[in-house]
């Protein structure tokens, strides 16, 4: 969407401090032993503390309230039985809406001690967010934020994700622009206007640059590198990024 009013403004701060601090809550009650599931039932009542909706169960009928990926799984993980280990790259995706409004945002991190390619594939996830926001201003191409991206990742000796992209959000979870690429997309000639709302979400991999979708129709994979996102819902104005997800 294209925020104007402040109406617009406001919704989308709402619903983007709701998710950052789902988000910040999870990663902080993340701990080793415990399940996927116990994570997502922790947003599940504070989704509904704050009068707000998961956004993969209300638009997609997700089989959860978050999703959470755990190594090979990359996203769209669906929180279960299975158990985080220390060690593990654990990715909370989460998205919602209150009110008519949207926002999305995810991190990955390494439970406890990991190994130190999982540090460094979350570390550079979130350097390719910070160089691929720079590049997101009114006026600027859309694809000059996917070149920045990979950029980055290929400065650490790591690539992207190609078939895995940022989007438009705002009225519903996925929406114009379709597509915020994490490479240079030089065919792609759009231009980012003022008020655009975005979900920017770089994912950085060791080696693979395409997932692949698991049987149980949802889960994202890889088959060996790992790989890391960091997402968050931005407001681009002329005075400069309003992230409503911090
Ligand atoms: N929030 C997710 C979508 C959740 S709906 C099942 C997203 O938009 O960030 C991703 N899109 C692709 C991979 S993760
Ligand atoms: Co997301
Ligand atoms: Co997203």
């Amino acid at each position: 969407m294209i925020a104007k009013t402040e109406e617009d403004f406001n919704g989308l701060k709402e619903i983007g401090k709701i998710c950052g601090v789902i988000r910040d809550e999870l990663v902080r009650c993340t701990k080793s032993g415990m399940t996927t599931k116990e994570l997502d039932q922790i947003a599940r009542e504070m989704f509904e503390k704050a009068g707000a909706q998961s956004a993969p169960k209300g638009e997609y009928d997700f089989p959860g309230y978050t999703c959470i990926s755990i190594n090979e799984e990359v996203a769209h993980g669906i929180p279960g039985k299975r158990t985080i280990e220390e060690g593990d790259i654990v990715n909370i995706d989460v998205s919602g809406s209150k009110n008519g409004y949207f926002a999305d945002t995810g991190i990955s991190f390494v439970v406890g001690k990991g190994e130190q390619i999982s540090q460094k594939v979350c570390d550079v996830a979130k350097e390719a967010f910070d160089a691929g926001l720079e590049k997101a201003k009114p006026g600027a191409k859309k694809s000059a934020i996917g070149r920045a991206v990979h950029h980055v990742a290929k400065q650490h000796d790591l690539t992207v994700i190609k078939n895995l992209t940022g989007h438009g959000i705002g009225r519903s979870i996925h929406e114009a622009p379709e597509h915020i690429f994490n490479y240079d997309s030089h065919w792609d000639d759009e231009i980012l206007k003022d008020g655009m709302v975005i979900a920017f979400e770089p994912f950085i991999s060791t080696f693979e640059e395409e997932v692949f979708q698991s049987e149980d129709g949802w889960t994202l994979l890889t088959n060996e590198s790992y790989v890391a996102q960091y997402e968050h819902t931005i407001i681009l104005t002329k005075e400069g990024p309003i992230v409503t997800t911090l």
